[in-house]
């Protein structure tokens, strides 16, 4: 099977189900056995690895399950910003415009099938269909998503990789067909670039990746030491925003962290935050990414094209003007100790929207350690108010009443 051709009947199968056929037509429609729909979705955020992780596994499993259709979309949960706001999502990759937000126009368990995933918790809708899950993150087993997964569902969870895009290869490798060298070729890259080129310093890979490409690369007849400028090539193409407005730039790799009562968006930039502010229009960026959120996360990155040394900051800015919220998990990130982050301040000091901005001085943390640090400081401000509504609500109803 080509991979090409595959991704172009998956693309005109889910366009058509999701055009065409309303939810109550794919409810109507009789289950004809062997006609099941698989979905196969990155998550919200569409990096590189999620893209290339989601439609090569959809490749493998076509090919193997013999699945007469099969199809790929992106996640889009529900009630987040990736889906509502519209407009041209731009990924590493490809042009966002072309695909579709699944959630909005399906509505789970209507269509005949069952769906596989890969990569990223779950969305709610979803979970009770979900037969598998391959991620390089741990699931967070305490989510109303993760009770919903059916006993059945596999996963396969391994931090100890890079890129979600290794565990695929492994699938991938492990059969004898098909074989596609665009497959091969968007593996590879994508495990380069999630492993930083397998950079000692910044050590964000275990040897199933290494494993992987020197596999990979014997199958594409390649040297390693071609890696360094396919590297090249990828960080360039990957810091290249030219194209992009503001507020694609931090939509392009966002994650959202949600609790019961936040929603709090991360952006992962490949810029510095500090000098993301200093743009025209970087404020009115800023108010259009993190509407009805109280909390904005932003972590900047730049990868100097002359050695490739990483730098990295980070910001913190309330919309809402919630400075104690913000210094809460500020200080939380501050004083977090695995890993410790080195914050500082920034030589330069900026007033920008009244947030907080730090330089962060250990380079290999990564939105993957900082994300668990803002979810337990959210959480633990969420306790610590818990009381709040009820306590204004007294003290305001108690003086009407004892007074009047
Ligand atoms: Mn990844």
């Amino acid at each position: 099977m080509c991979f090409l051709r595959f991704l172009a009947q998956a693309r005109g199968t889910l366009g058509r189900h999701l055009a065409e056929a309303s939810p109550v037509a794919w409810a109507a429609a009789p289950d004809v056995s062997g006609r099941k729909l698989h979905l196969v979705m990155g998550n919200e955020s569409c990096d590189l690895d999620s893209a290339v992780s989601a439609v090569t596994l959809a490749f493998v499993y076509a090919a193997s399950s013999g699945a007469r259709l099969c199809t790929y979309t992106e996640h889009s949960s529900p009630g987040l910003p990736v889906e509502n706001r519209g407009g041209p999502l731009v990924c590493e990759m490809w042009d966002c415009r072309a695909r579709v937000a699944l959630p909005r126009r399906y509505s789970p368990g209507s269509g005949p099938g069952c769906e596989r995933y890969s990569r990223g918790p779950p969305c709610k809708p979803w979970a009770p269909n979900v037969t598998e899950i391959l991620d390089h993150r741990p699931l967070e087993d305490s989510s109303p998503s993760f009770k919903q997964l059916p006993t059945l569902c596999q996963l396969d969870i391994d931090a100890s990789v890079g890129s979600c895009a290794t565990l695929v290869a492994q699938r991938y490798l492990a059969e004898d067909q098909p074989r596609s060298t665009s497959v091969a070729q968007l593996l590879h890259a994508t495990i380069v670039l999630d492993t930083i080129n397998f950079a000692p310093a910044a050590k964000r890979y275990g040897p199933k990746d290494e494993a992987m490409v020197q596999k990979l690369e014997s199958e594409l007849n390649r040297k390693d030491a071609q890696r360094s400028s396919l590297f090249d090539e990828l960080v360039a193409a990957r810091a290249d925003i030219s194209k992009l407005t503001l507020t694609e730039v931090l939509r392009k790799d966002m994650k959202v962290l949600q609790t019961d009562r936040q929603v709090v968006p991360l952006a992962g930039m490949p810029i510095l935050v500090r000098d993301f502010v200093e743009k025209s229009g970087a404020e009115k960026a800023v108010r259009e990414f993190g509407v009805e959120s109280n909390l904005l996360v932003i972590l900047g990155m730049y990868v100097s094209p002359a050695d490739g040394q990483v730098q990295r900051d980070l910001a913190l800015i309330s919309l809402s003007g919630q400075g104690q919220f913000v210094q809460r998990v500020q200080q939380a990130l501050m004083e977090s100790n695995d890993p410790k982050l080195e914050l500082r301040p920034h030589e330069v000091d900026t007033r920008f929207m009244g947030g907080c901005f730090l330089r962060q001085h250990n380079v290999q943390a990564t939105r993957k350690h900082i994300l668990p640090i803002v979810k337990r400081a959210l959480l633990e401000w969420e306790a610590d108010h818990a009381c709040d509504c009820d306590e204004v609500y007294f003290f305001k109803e108690k003086p009407q009443l004892g007074l009047s």
